[in-house]
């Protein structure tokens, strides 16, 4: 993917959506989609507000630990209606432990995705590929990622999707960490369970072929907005399966071959 779009909004404009998302994301309340008042937003168009929302977060005080890719897979392109991959920042402030309680009234509509995140020994930047991702490893495992679009009815398009930080709100990194050669991350299964019934099962290779892929990808993506992955980055390389989406007094577990499993439960 090209960044080198034309520009269709002004900087004033960018601003404006970011605060609009930073509002529905603090208090919890949708908004109709961007494209809705900004039609001719581009892709590029839909970084800036990102960039511009992540800029207005680290001014209070959060600090951006990694990156997430998403709509990765085909069951969440399916399931979101969007066949284009995308990324979005993580910050500390989202992160929350394995086993703890996970509230739901700070957030719209939460869903829970099963992941595999990797964790950088070294800088990534520019055109990387599988390899060089994998080369660039400390370690690999589970995460839980609760996302929240800020958009009513969940339904959004790829633009107004990454303008709200591809809907990152929470993730819980747990399990095991692993190697990255330690195991083939293709074959790795999960079998996610919502309040003790299986709604999902998927394999590592949902995700690109390889979930690597995902994170060349995401490297691509920071290249062309001027950004480069640093050393020691968390990183989720997308759903392996559709979400699920859950309400108090739900619990969710994410069961990982080899890699170990992660629950939560969510209260009101
Ligand atoms: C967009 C974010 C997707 C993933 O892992 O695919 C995502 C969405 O579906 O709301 O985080
Ligand atoms: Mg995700």
């Amino acid at each position: 993917m090209s960044l080198d779009q034309p520009k269709t909004v002004d900087e004033e404009a960018i601003i404006r959506m970011a605060e609009r998302v930073e509002t529905a994301q603090r208090y919890a309340v949708p908004i109709r989609k961007l494209t809705e008042d900004y039609p001719d937003l581009t892709i590029a168009d839909a970084y800036r507000v990102q960039t511009a929302l992540r800029r207005n977060l680290e001014k209070k005080g959060e600090r951006v630990i990694g990156w997430k890719a998403g709509l990765t897979s085909k069951p969440k392109m399916a399931q979101m209606g969007v066949s284009t991959p995308g990324v979005g920042f993580l910050t500390d402030a989202m992160e929350r432990p394995a086993n703890s309680k996970i509230t739901v009234s700070d957030m719209i509509h939460p869903r829970v995705e099963a992941e595999i995140a990797f964790v950088t020994n070294k800088e990534l930047s520019g055109k990387v590929t599988r390899d060089e991702v994998l080369a660039a490893t400390d370690y690999v495992q589970p995460a839980l990622e609760v996302i929240d679009s800020r958009f009513t009815g969940f339904k959004f398009d790829l633009e107004s999707v990454l303008a709200d930080n591809s809907s990152s709100a929470r993730y819980v990194p747990g399990g095991r960490m692993i190697r990255p050669d330690a195991l083939d991350l293709r074959t790795v299964g999960v079998v996610l369970e919502h309040n003790g019934e299986i709604a999902e099962i998927g394999a590592g290779a949902e995700v690109l072929g390889h979930p690597a892929e995902a994170i060349a990808m995401l490297v691509g993506v920071l290249d062309d907005m001027g950004e480069v992955l640093p050393e020691g980055s968390f990183v989720m390389a997308g759903a392996i399966t559709a979400a699920v989406a859950v309400k108090p007094g739900d619990s969710i577990t994410a069961r990982f071959y080899e890699m170990g499993s992660i629950t939560v439960t969510f209260t009101e």
